[in-house]
């Protein structure tokens, strides 16, 4: 059994219903336990011209192995009406693994921690809310410590 930690993302079609949606699919998965959601958060996109996102962590304990975690969330985006068109668009749904125990994983379809959980106030800030406080990363950093680099601003809790 692994903690693992994913981050949920949403600018289309009623974002708060996607992810309310997706943690009731992730709950489902064979192996896996949901085990906290965060509160759902508000911010812009990182790229301009897109709706503002819903953001939210999930707390999973799961036996699948990390690839097939990946498959069966990618199926979750997928049955969500994910369509991808282009890098970075807009999305019904985004699940992306951001920890998965302490395992380092660099593998082409999987790189966990996630390369850009560090930079972005809408993983952090929910992740704080569900994960211990002196979680350390498998790459050694601390979250305390990317928290303190990573201004709350531009971030709204629901
Ligand atoms: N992949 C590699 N590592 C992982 C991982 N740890 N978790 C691969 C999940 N997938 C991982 O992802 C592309 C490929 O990454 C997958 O096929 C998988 O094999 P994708 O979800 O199909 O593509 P994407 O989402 O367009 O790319 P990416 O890099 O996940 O986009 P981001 O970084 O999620 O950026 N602004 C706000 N406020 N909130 C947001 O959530 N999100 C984005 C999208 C931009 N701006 C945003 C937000
Ligand atoms: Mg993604």
């Amino acid at each position: 059994m692994e903690r693992v930690y994913i981050g949920l993302g949403s600018n289309l079609s009623a974002p708060d219903a996607q992810l309310r949606s997706a943690l009731q699919a992730m709950a489902q998965l064979p192996g896996t336990a949901l085990a906290q959601a965060s509160s759902f958060y508000t911010s812009d996109s990182l790229l301009p011209g897109q709706p503002r996102y819903t953001n939210a962590v999930a707390a999973l304990d799961t036996r699948l192995a990390p690839l097939e975690l990946l498959d069966a969330l990618q199926a979750i985006e997928n049955d969500q009406g994910r369509e991808r068109k282009e890098r970075w668009g807009p999305r019904t749904l985004d699940l992306d693994i951001l920890l998965f125990g302490d395992q380092l994983i660099d593998q082409p379809r999987l790189k966990v921690p996630h390369y850009q959980m560090h930079l972005r106030a809408f993983v952090l800030y929910p992740l704080a809310e569900v994960a211990p406080q002196d979680l350390v990363l498998a790459d050694k950093r601390a979250l305390s410590a990317l928290l303190a680099q990573c201004p709350f601003e531009g971030l709204e809790r629901l």
